[in-house]
């Protein structure tokens, strides 16, 4: 069988690794004023809940005071925060979205 040579270079160990990068959580908080209606059509328009998931979150929200719509890496959670708090705005409603590192 055929050998490769040595050629003396210290390489890292041949194992499969991946980094994954820093996960963030993205919420919603719970106010007295928007219309629960409209926070689950955010949840079904902006996270892709069905209307029964988008549903039980906006209930969480409002009963827990906070709830998660979804886990991203960095850019994508900020995007989604930005839409979600422009579309709030927009529509003069004071639902407010945030992120944290998972
Ligand atoms: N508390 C609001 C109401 O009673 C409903 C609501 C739910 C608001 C979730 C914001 O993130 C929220 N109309």
């Amino acid at each position: 069988q055929h050998q490769q040579p040595d050629h003396g270079v210290a390489v890292a160990p041949a194992r499969p690794e991946v980094t994954r990068p820093p996960l963030y959580t993205v919420l919603l908080l719970n106010d007295d004023y928007t219309p629960m209606d409209f926070v689950v059509d955010v949840l079904m328009q902006f996270f892709a809940l069905d209307l029964e998931r988008a549903t039980q979150v906006m209930l969480h929200v409002h009963t827990r005071g906070r709830g998660v719509c979804g886990v991203y890496t960095r850019e994508i959670a900020e995007s989604k925060v930005a839409q979600v708090n422009e579309y709030a705005r927009l529509n003069q409603h004071p639902l407010l979205c945030t992120m944290e590192r998972s």
